[in-house]
């Protein structure tokens, strides 16, 4: 298959190293000059530029978080004048301040071609169909994956997420060759073409590029049989610049890293220490060409392994295993985050219920679905049922005012929802993955 970017996927790993380095000292002086917070940091480190001089300094620099970012809010850490900015995105589910990224033209050609690479990766080129239903706006999903396709030279179809029965009588009219989206949404697909009486395993599709959410390689089998198709497994995030920072190939043995534009480290959350390769631990990701919004060792809270060996496709790359998990307790409820800290200060907030609470997150034709069960008191729970009512549909809009998404309020009785010893388990996900 088609490798787009012979010269950079497919590097010797000396002259990665020297590229690397190159590029991170120039980020780390436009960051000196441009943005006060690293200026800070890297000052207090006694850091300069000249100090990174071969990839295994990177420890000698700060990290970035998520914190980091809603405390500049909104345009704080961006290390261009705000006219230089051509495109602003944010990413999703997060209460208050909301992290907010922003791309220089060169950021948007740079992801352009990232998401060419992707494409390649899945097998899409010029003559397929995409069928995007990211969601397009404010998350990177949508337009990041619509660039990409036209660059390969492929026909978009930008219908986004949602309205899935005009999916999928448009995915049968206009001949739909490949299906970008998350994986949950892909299965749901499915069996509604199912319900509708259209054979999508024997439809035109062919490749199916997913991601933006957890999903393991049994879910990937099933996609796969039920649509017919290749399905991959495509990573990012919007602060390192959405999709675009890691696609599996055709082998779909591990995930590519762009390391060109981004260096992986795998750290011990506990103690910041660099693991190496081979040993499961946090994500944290540097990037080394990025202008609007160039980022230290962001660390991801996502769980990966990283892996150094040369895949047999040709890409040089070092691979990361597919996330395993979070390290936070952040969950990803049709492809909204949702932190349980914060429906528990929205339940905190109304009186009449108690501070004991359970999420319990299932998959309903293949749908996340957010149930919160909420303890009330005795008084309560004995009063009139019109009241409860109430009370539960209070709590539904709170959350979903908050949130932007819709879930299932259960009030139970008090004293109902388990009590814990040590660490409060406040989700239960019974999720199959
Ligand atoms: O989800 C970017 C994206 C869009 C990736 C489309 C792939 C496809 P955010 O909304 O900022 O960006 O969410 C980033 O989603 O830290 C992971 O926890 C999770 N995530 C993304 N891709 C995967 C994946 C986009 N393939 C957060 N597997 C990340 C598991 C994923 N989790």
């Amino acid at each position: 298959m088609l490798i787009w970017n012979q010269k950079y996927e497919s590097m010797d790993r000396q002259n990665l190293e020297e590229l690397q380095v190159k590029r991170l000292q120039e980020t780390i002086n436009r960051l000196i000059e441009n943005v006060p917070f690293y200026q800070q940091k890297l000052s207090a480190l006694d850091v300069q530029a000249e100090d990174i001089k071969s990839i295994s300094d990177l420890s000698k620099l700060p990290f970035t978080t998520k914190e980091d970012l809603r405390d500049n809010y909104p345009y704080g850490l961006f290390a261009t004048p705000l006219k230089e900015i051509v495109r602003i995105h944010s990413s999703s589910g997060t209460t208050g301040q909301p992290t907010v990224v922003g791309y220089t033209q060169d950021d948007i050609e740079i992801w352009t071609e990232l998401m060419a690479r992707t494409m390649s990766c899945g097998g899409v080129s010029k003559g397929d169909i995409v069928q995007n239903a990211f969601g397009y706006g404010l998350f990177t999903g949508g337009l990041g994956i619509h660039y990409g396709a036209e660059k390969v030279g492929a026909s978009v179809i930008p219908i986004s997420g949602g309205n899935t029965k005009r999916q999928i009588r448009l995915m049968e009219d206009f001949g739909s060759t490949a299906l970008m989206c998350t994986p949950s949404y892909a299965l749901y697909i499915a069996e509604v073409a199912a319900e509708m009486g259209f054979d999508i395993k024997n439809s035109k599709l062919e490749y199916g590029i997913f991601g933006a959410e957890p999903w393991s390689d049994n879910m990937r089998r099933e996609i796969e049989e039920l649509l017919g198709i290749t399905a991959i497994d495509i990573y990012g995030l919007s602060e390192i610049i959405g999709p675009g920072v890691a696609s599996e190939c055709e082998v779909q043995d591990g995930l590519h890293i762009f390391e060109d534009h981004f260096i992986p480290e795998i750290i011990d959350p506990e103690t910041g220490e660099n693991l190496g390769y081979g040993t499961k631990g946090e994500l944290v990701f540097t990037t080394i060409t990025k202008t609007g919004l160039p980022i230290l060792r962001y660390r991801t809270k996502d769980i990966s392994v990283l892996h150094q060996e040369k895949c047999s496709c040709g890409r040089t790359s070092v691979r990361m295993e597919r996330i395993s998990g979070r390290v936070d307790d952040m969950l990803i409820i049709r492809g909204v985050n949702v932190f349980p800290s914060q429906i528990e200060s929205i339940l905190l907030d109304i009186s009449e219920t108690k501070p004991h609470y359970q999420l319990v997150v299932e998959r309903e034709d293949s749908l996340d679905q957010l149930e919160v069960q909420v303890e009330i008191s005795e008084a309560i729970f004995s009063d009139e049922v019109r009241r409860l009512e109430s009370l539960e549909r209070k709590i539904h809009g709170e959350i979903e005012s908050v949130l932007g998404i819709s879930v299932n309020v259960k009030l139970v009785e008090p004293h109902t929802i388990p009590r814990s010893e040590g660490k409060a388990q406040r989700v239960v996900d019974k999720r199959e993955l």
